[in-house]
């Protein structure tokens, strides 16, 4: 009886933009120049909205931030590669593609000022609320891309976690069902090196995250996350699977959270500035500026006239989330009971009593 290998697994990884610019053109996606100026623009409003975000937090009008710097060009390339009947699936740090899915940004800066309206989106955008609770979206994600095998929607579910997310029981039942079931869903593990304080070495001692997928009987890529031409042709292949009825997929998108984990957190305290300086030397924006200027696609005249706009676009969102009228506070008791338990009936009916008065 001879032992012998009865499976083995290799893991791939793909990168397309190099940090310096350089292209790999072979594996250049087909996008025309307008479309790579787009996305260029898509990643410095996200980044813009994300900087406001954090003054806001700061001046008292938000509970907290969690920002998504560094991390743009897996939110833009996911983006693209989405069509109108795919669904959006997001944890807390997803904010750019929520916007570019059409979730209004006056709504997002909401929900994090404790606004339950800010989780109540425009008809049909397809696109769920923000998910606090880590790895518990994921399991949406695998529900979500059953019920559109089982309806025969041509349509995806993508959803998101980070590296932390993947040591959850949610991670590993999402995948395992969804393999099951052959569900329509795209996982993106957004691995930006940390869980809050929590160094992606010690979350696991796999090499990559991407050969979680293969336990699971899916397929699993890892792509350089700053690069938005590997995200986005990771993404394509990864949703034409799911849509064509080919089963889910895992992409393992390698990123590093350049800002603080939230606006609660000091990541100086457990991270070096040589780590930082080597990831932003890294930035997803830069790099890909670089590569629009060698193309002479991209100028400083344009990239001034850019951010100036995407300063003006913030600023109208800030507006129209001062303009929402006041919450009802007895808010904060609705939304997690389909019926309000008596104790916390009481409780609201004395809070409606003390607002009145
Ligand atoms: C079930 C659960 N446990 C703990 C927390 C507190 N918490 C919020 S975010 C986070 C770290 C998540 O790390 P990761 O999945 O890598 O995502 P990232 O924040 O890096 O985007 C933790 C522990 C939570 N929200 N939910
Ligand atoms: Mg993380």
């Amino acid at each position: 009886m001879p032992r012998t290998i009865i499976h083995e697994c290799a893991v791939e990884r793909l990168e397309i933009l190099g940090p310096e610019g350089q292209l790999d053109t072979e594996l250049m996606p087909e996008l025309d120049d307008e479309t790579v100026r787009a996305l260029y623009r898509d990643m410095v409003r996200m980044r813009t909205f994300d900087d406001k975000a954090v003054k806001l937090q700061r001046q008292g009008r938000m509970g907290t931030w969690a920002q998504l710097k560094g991390q743009e060009a897996i939110q833009a390339g996911v983006a693209l590669a989405m069509i109108e009947s795919d669904w959006l699936i997001p944890a807390f740090r997803e904010h750019g593609l929520m916007l570019l899915r059409g979730v209004p940004g006056h709504l997002i800066y909401a929900y994090w000022a404790g606004d339950e309206r800010g989780a109540s989106f425009p008809e049909g955008v397809r696109c769920l609320p923000i998910a606090v609770p880590v790895g518990s979206q994921l399991t949406h994600g695998a529900g979500i891309g059953l019920s559109l095998k089982l309806r025969g929607e041509h349509a995806a579910a993508v959803t998101f976690g980070g590296d932390g997310a993947t040591s959850e029981g949610d991670f590993h039942e999402a995948l395992n069902f969804a393999g099951v079931f052959g569900t329509k869903t795209v996982f993106v593990i957004q691995n930006n090196q940390w869980a809050i304080s929590m160094p992606r070495k010690r979350q696991t001692s796999s090499p990559t995250l991407a050969q979680k997928a293969d336990a699971y009987g899916i397929p699993g890529l890892q792509v350089d996350g700053n690069d938005v031409f590997a995200v986005y042709t990771a993404a394509v292949e990864a949703f034409e699977r799911a849509r064509s009825g080919g089963g889910p997929s895992l992409i393992e998108a390698v990123t590093y959270r350049l800002g603080d984990h939230t606006t609660a957190d000091d990541a100086t305290r457990y991270r070096t500035g040589e780590e930082l300086e080597y990831w932003q030397r890294r930035d997803p924006i830069p790099r890909l500026r670089r590569h629009l200027e060698g193309r002479g696609l991209w100028d400083a005249e344009q990239d001034q006239a850019l951010k100036e706009e995407a300063v003006r676009w913030v600023a109208s969102q800030v507006d129209a989330f001062n303009a929402m009228p006041m919450a009802d506070p007895g808010d904060i008791f609705r939304f997690m009971y389909h019926e309000v338990p008596p104790a916390l009936a009481e409780q609201l009916e004395w809070l409606e009593r003390e607002v009145r008065a």
